[in-house]
């Protein structure tokens, strides 16, 4: 299973990296081999010592070589830090920060070219959950245009943004059938992400075509998270 988590816009660069090593020691002391991956903020990222089952990977960066992107991290700032995992597309990105589309698949096919995982989020808003599955799908194969999806180092986060930070999160039937369909489809790894946490997180690995899970809030706790891994164990 993966098991990811997205620190988001939290923990400074001392606390990050402290909560990384406590990970890195769990993952020794019971020998999880549950694939783990830490999306921190670029304040944190550095070389971290290797651990085979551990990833840790930027949140964001902008595709591009070099150039006068100001307040951009380009990707060779983040191979620097030895990073081989990007997230890409998160709802946040999508509709906090107005991210395209295009951008999207520009920064996936910039990844992809370099070789990174890329672990791509795709999910619909509220309004169109409530008209039904077959408009859910439709909504995410749109966040499919320009993502070549037989690329061997993509891993997919089926993310309903209304489910994300708040909460609530999507029935196992419903996340069940949003997985199954795209597994019709997808041969890559696929995730649910949305308010999962301890106490659902062993169901919702259970579901039919669920291979990891991206946990945002309930996992900027140490505790929660490695009570998280060794569920999946
Ligand atoms: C979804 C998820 C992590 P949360 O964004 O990507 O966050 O678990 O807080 O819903």
């Amino acid at each position: 299973m993966i098991i990811a988590s997205n620190f988001k816009t939290n923990y400074t660069r001392g606390s990050a990296k402290a909560f990384i090593q406590a990970i890195q020691a769990f993952i020794a002391n019971t020998k999880s081999e549950q694939q783990v991956r830490i999306f921190a903020p670029f304040t944190a990222l550095d070389r971290f010592d290797e651990v085979a089952t551990l990833k840790v990977g930027a949140q964001n960066f902008y595709p591009v070589q070099n150039g006068s992107f100001t307040g951009e991290i380009g990707f060779e700032q983040l191979e620097e830090f030895g990073i081989q995992t990007v997230l890409i597309g998160h709802s946040e990105r999508r509709h906090i920060l107005k991210e395209s589309q295009n951008l999207s698949a520009q920064k996936y096919d910039f990844a992809k070219a370099r070789e990174s995982e890329i672990i791509y989020c795709i999910g619909e808003p509220a309004e169109i959950r409530v008209q039904g599955i077959d408009a859910v799908m439709s909504y995410l194969w749109e966040q499919f245009e320009g993502i070549d999806i037989s690329y061997d180092k993509l891993i997919i986060a089926y993310e309903p943004v209304w489910a994300i930070g708040t909460g609530l999160t999507a029935s196992l039937e419903d996340i069940e059938e949003v997985l199954t369909r795209l597994r019709d489809k997808l041969c890559a790894p696929l995730l649910y992400g949305g308010s999962v946490k301890v106490e659902n997180i062993e169901t919702i690995l259970h579901v039919n075509a669920c291979d990891g899970v991206l946990v945002g809030t309930a996992s900027w706790n140490e505790n929660a998270f490695c009570e998280m891994i060794r569920i999946a164990d």
